[in-house]
């Protein structure tokens, strides 16, 4: 079958035999296109490419690398408007977010184009006389990649840029839901000078694609992002054969209001963080955490503020909030706010569907009160945009419940207190932590990843990512 997209394997533009279409979730009658459907033989192929493509790339001229790079952000930046657009059409955030994000591509191909060149080791003084010791990185080898629906740019750019500025060879799997931001780079990437095999594109199912990718005995390391249950299945099959893992999962993150806090940044924070991309990030601020002098207070100011944002089309201009992204994480929201309510929590604002000028999966913004911390609603990732308010007695009671969860991403607190500040980064056990900042929202050159349930493996992103992308020698010489 012919689709219009297909994929990129071993530096040519691959029919498959199947194809799906991608769908607007603003508008379920705008088909994007009709993007390739690749199989294990299609992984099998693209495996095979970047195995071949690999002593070369690993071994290519730093100045190489960082041309190459540096092309493709160049060109990610100057086309951003135009490729925001399709983000926000094939996922939903809005079209302000979808740029964002785009640029946010740009700016992590930029930082890697210069991490080529800024690749060291170390000469070490032996303990034994005349002998002399060097540490060096060197490429792992054959990259899988797969990335989730949430980010469908910045993701991939993430993932792709360190593998390849560290010399690695890759084989992405983007998310199923959103092709079309995955190909668009995948088209930039093919223009910018790679030789071939070292950058493939296999688009297709989790279940043939990702299963392929994980089983190949030649695939030396897997970074993957996406939800808890997926990140076991990767670890549990990669491990078969010893592949590197990079896993980045889930979130219930915290956000604590305390009586001292300023209220409108607290609201502002909580608003974006739990609320904003449609709630759909693995960092958003599902959890709010807030002392008693305050509560009150700070629920009837998100409500005023919850009750102003436009829920709408993406691309829309003045829409704040897009639609969720397809049926199935619609049903999974709602089934939450039943949840919620059949446990006793109070839906304070929004949890229901909306219908809008197109067919999509509109849904009001839902936030609870009176939440207990035993609560479904108040434990399990929701990765939509409803947000529970958990009322607590204080500053340590606030510090108990925000730690009380099996995730560990990023936790973020609203006070004016040096000393709350202060212990809150000391003692929040998560991977980022966020002072008067929303707990979504992070910069593109430090280290990003969390603990617990969250995260398995390096970090990535910043200088921290060759943890991943590169492996140690130790070589000893008697000149
Ligand atoms: C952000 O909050 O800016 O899937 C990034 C996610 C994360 C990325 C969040 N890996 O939501």
């Amino acid at each position: 079958m012919t689709a219009p997209y297909r994929n990129f394997i071993a530096g040519e533009w691959i029919e498959a035999s199947a194809a799906s279409a991608n769908v607007n979730p603003s508008n379920v009658a705008d088909i994007i296109g009709d993007y390739a459907q690749g199989d294990a033989a299609a992984v099998e192929t693209a495996v095979a490419a970047a195995k071949t493509a690999f002593p070369a790339w690993s071994r290519s001229n730093v100045y190489t690398r960082y041309e190459i790079l540096k092309k493709v952000s160049d060109e990610i930046f100057a086309r951003k408007e135009e490729l925001g657009r399709l983000l926000s059409r094939e996922e939903g955030k809005t079209l302000p977010e979808g740029i964002g994000e785009v640029t946010r591509a740009g700016q992590i191909f930029a930082f890697f184009a210069g991490e080529c060149l800024r690749q060291a080791g170390e000469l070490v003084p032996s303990v034994r006389p005349g002998v002399r010791v060097e540490i060096t990185r060197e490429p792992v080898g054959v990259v899988g990649l797969i990335t989730p629906w949430n980010f469908p740019i910045a993701i991939p750019a993430w993932k792709i840029a360190p593998a390849l500025a560290y010399g690695n060879t890759v084989v992405m799997k983007p998310a199923d839901l959103v092709p079309g931001s995955a190909w668009a780079l995948a088209d930039i990437l093919a223009r910018a000078g790679l030789p071939a095999g070292a950058f493939n594109l296999v688009m297709g199912r989790g279940s043939t694609v990702g299963q392929a990718l994980l089983e190949h005995p030649d695939v030396n390391a897997i970074s993957f992002t996406g939800s808890v249950a997926t990140g076991r299945h990767v670890a549990k099959t990669a491990i078969g054969h010893f592949a590197r893992l990079q896993l980045e999962m889930g979130g219930k993150n915290p956000f604590v209001v305390l009586d001292d806090a300023d209220l409108a940044t607290a609201v502002e924070c909580s608003l974006n963080g739990a609320f904003f991309s449609t709630g759909q990030r693995c960092t958003a601020s599902s959890r709010l955490i807030v002392t008693e002098g305050i509560h009150d207070r700070f629920v009837a100011a998100l409500k005023e503020r919850l009750a102003a944002l436009v829920i709408d089309d993406a691309l829309k201009p003045g829409t704040h909030i897009g639609p969720v992204v397809d049926q199935k994480q619609l049903d999974q929201d709602l089934d939450y706010i039943r949840i919620g309510r059949d446990e006793g929590a109070t839906l304070a604002f929004g949890g229901e569907r909306l219908n809008r000028e197109t067919e999509g999966f509109y849904l009001a913004p839902a936030l609870f009160t009176d939440v207990a911390p035993t609560m479904r609603i108040a434990r399990e990732e929701i990765f939509g945009p409803v947000a529970a308010v958990v009322r607590v007695r204080d500053y340590d009671e606030a510090l108990a419940v925000a730690n009380d969860t099996e995730f560990g991403l990023s936790a973020g607190i609203a006070t004016t207190s040096l000393k709350h500040a202060a212990h809150f980064k000391r003692n929040a056990e998560a991977g980022m932590v966020m002072v008067n900042l929303a707990t979504a929202g992070v910069d593109f050159h430090v280290p990003f990843g969390g603990r617990k349930g969250s995260s398995y493996g390096p970090r990535e992103q910043g200088t921290y990512a060759r943890e991943f992308y590169t492996t140690v020698k130790t070589a000893y010489e008697l000149p």
